[in-house]
């Protein structure tokens, strides 16, 4: 299966207009200034060897505020499934595990936890052998191996506070 990392059409300015009934496109649009909401989505979307587009909003783009009065709860991320619009991450989650057939999504989100932990602080899990283990079975499964080791999620900081 060919999978585009990045995905096709990163980095565009703003959010793509809603699709049109019968897209079948996936398109996850999210927000420079806070993007860690959409990472277990796309880790789940990899995983599952999906492909998908990104629209990026840059936090100047999102400041002058006419997107966020187009969101539902006025927040990013955004995913749209075809003509299916989602907002939340974990409603997108959901959505996405019960349409690959799985049984729950939280898998993703507590390996963007523990991720994101051992970034700040590398020994976190020194003292949990489970949890370390954990994180090493799912980092190494292939699809989600090459997504983790792509060039849009090196790139992609934590936050947008310059710091990571
Ligand atoms: N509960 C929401 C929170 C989303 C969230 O915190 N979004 C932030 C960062 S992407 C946002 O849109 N911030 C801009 C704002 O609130 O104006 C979710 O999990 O999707």
């Amino acid at each position: 299966m060919t999978q585009h990392f990045p995905p096709r059409g990163f980095i565009q300015q703003g959010l793509a207009p809603c699709l049109e009934k019968g897209e079948k496109e996936r398109r996850l649009g999210f927000c420079t200034i806070l993007d860690r909401r959409g990472e277990a989505t796309r880790m789940l979307l990899a995983d599952q060897g999906q492909e998908w587009t990104e629209d990026v909003v840059t936090g100047e783009i999102w400041q002058k505020g006419d997107l966020k009065k187009t969101c539902l709860f006025g927040q990013l991320p955004r995913f749209q499934d075809g003509d299916f619009v989602l907002y939340q991450s974990n409603a997108i989650l959901r959505h996405l595990a019960r349409n690959h057939g799985m049984i729950s999504f939280a898998d993703y989100n507590l390996l963007d936890i523990l991720q994101l932990h051992l970034v700040l602080a590398p020994n976190c899990l020194a003292s949990f052998p489970l949890l370390a283990a954990y994180v090493q079975r799912l980092n190494a499964r292939p699809l989600l191996k090459a997504y983790l080791e792509s060039e849009g999620r090196k790139q992609r900081p934590i936050n947008g506070n310059g710091k990571q």
